[in-house]
């Protein structure tokens, strides 16, 4: 297998806007979903001042710069720039971004912007969330708003980050806001919602010709099949289908295939539930599959599939105690451990092996793919900081075996083009609070001072050789 990437890969690092600006009250700054929920009493920790990215950019990109990292996932706020999430335009809002995106380029870090990451404007949550088709016309009135002003000089866009975590976090396990469990008819309803709603706004930017491009990011969680018994494997399918395939169906297909419906049609019969369509969003999605760019796909981890016929149970691991989670969905799958996969202290199986299955399998399934960016990946981690150092070796090796498999992906003709490593910089974990660590960049949150981790070192070659880097030859 080789050992070099393609030439004009991207080594890129990643961040989103309510995980590391900080600032929620700035500048004319309206309240989204998460203010509200934060700063409920009993919440751990708010988002205020996160990495205070807000104020302390220009330096993050500096050192984005100097570390050899060149992109940068960043997100907009949507209700920074629309403080009621429609209707009037916040001046200052626009200003920000406008900075922040030149000054990306002027360190060439190139932005990847995604439009929608978590933060929907407070209102509109509270007005039925993505449960309420309004919110797709919303969607599309500030995707406007936001190719209009930054469309020239922006080359990647996202529409929506993870619509998956959305409909699975907060309506099914039950960590997100509005912390629903079980509820798994409305889980599939919003995805269908938000594929509308990226849909629509892809077509849009299409129609404006503007001189970048256009595609979604997905969580692509592998999922495997505890056994051969062929209940364990319907668990797997059933998963794989929620999770995974009916969305990319819709993104890449145009529309939901017969199998891929059967299995949702499954598990929305064992809910009681039915799933609301209009005719015109399978013109949207034909329309949108044939223009669509490329993937953003974050993968982290792969399930463990077992058939499960108790009752729904869910306990989210949150604070990093290893061993705790539970998930059970009766009539779909129970996710259980593999003695054979190590797991993170938050239960994340490692298993990059899923992750060369998953791109390898979208470059079978969905052909007309065009091509794939690693748009998240990353170890979560309680990093040490010992005298201004911070030896993270075994994210260094995580991060290692999931390149790998990137490389074996490519070697067998899957065309993916960069990896945008998560995070660039330590930030808010949205469900876990701050010491569940991503970053290549130290955060010390008690006075902001960045700190180059061990990881950083090592990333700086890898991007200056094109090719993985032994742990021996990184100076730390
Ligand atoms: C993805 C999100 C990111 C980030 C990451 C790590 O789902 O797109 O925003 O948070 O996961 O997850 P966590 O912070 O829960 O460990």
């Amino acid at each position: 297998m080789a050992k070099k990437f393609p030439e004009g890969f991207i080594f890129g690092g990643a961040t989103a806007a309510y995980q590391v600006e900080g600032a929620t009250r700035e500048d004319g700054r309206g309240p989204c979903v998460w203010d509200e929920y934060l700063n409920r009493p009993e919440s751990r920790f708010t988002a205020d001042p996160a990495s205070d990215f807000y104020h302390k950019y220009p330096e993050d990109l500096k050192l984005a710069h100097d570390f050899g990292i060149n992109g940068i996932r960043i997100s907009l706020s949507w209700t920074r720039i629309l403080p009621e999430g429609r209707g009037k335009v916040n001046t200052k809002g626009l200003d920000y971004y406008n900075a922040l995106i030149d000054e990306c380029i002027r360190q060439g870090v190139e932005p990847f912007v995604t439009l929608h990451h978590f933060d929907t404007p407070l209102p509109f949550f509270k007005d039925g969330h993505w449960l309420n088709r309004k919110l797709i016309d919303y969607f599309v009135d500030y995707a406007k708003v936001c190719f209009e002003v930054f469309g020239h000089k922006v080359k990647k866009w996202a529409t929506f980050n993870e619509p998956w975590s959305i409909a699975q976090n907060g309506y099914i396990a039950g960590n997100f806001p509005p912390c629903e469990q079980f509820q798994i008819a409305k889980a599939i309803q919003i995805e269908h919602n938000l594929m509308v709603a990226h849909a629509r706004a892809l077509n849009l930017y299409k129609s404006m010709n503007l001189p970048g491009e256009i595609g979604i990011v997905h969580t692509l969680e592998g999922k495997v099949p505890i056994s051969d018994k062929p209940e364990d494997k319907h668990a797997r399918d059933l998963d794989d289908a929620i999770a995974n395939r009916f969305m990319l169906d819709a993104c890449f297909h145009g529309g939901y295939d017969d199998a891929t419906m059967a299995l949702i049609n499954e598990i929305l019969a064992k809910n009681n539930g039915e799933l609301k369509t209009e005719p015109s969003d399978f013109d949207d999605f034909a329309k949108a599959a044939q223009a669509i760019d490329f993937l953003g796909m974050n993968y982290y981890s792969s399930h463990f599939l077992q058939s499960y016929e108790g009752e729904s149970r869910i306990y989210n691991n949150s604070t990093g105690d290893k061993g705790t989670s539970v998930f059970g969905l009766r009539g779909i799958g129970a996710r259980v451990s593999n003695p054979e996969v190590p797991t993170t202290d938050w239960d994340w199986p490692i298993y990059p092996k899923g992750m060369h299955d998953q791109l390898v399998r979208i470059a079978h399934d969905y052909p007309n793919y065009k091509k794939i960016f690693i748009s998240e990946n990353g170890m979560g981690y309680k990093d040490d900081f010992v005298d201004g150092k911070i030896d993270d070796t075994p994210r260094i090796k995580y991060v290692t075996e999931h390149l790998e498999a990137i490389l074996q992906a490519i070697a067998e003709g899957v065309n993916v083009r960069g990896y945008y490593i998560w995070s660039l910089m330590d930030v808010l974990s949205w469900s876990n609070g701050y010491n569940k660590r991503y970053g290549l960049f130290y955060v010390d949150y008690r006075d902001q001072e960045r700190y180059p981790k061990k990881s950083a070192y090592w990333y700086k070659l890898l991007s200056e050789r094109g090719e993985i880097v032994p742990l021996a030859d990184v100076p730390y």
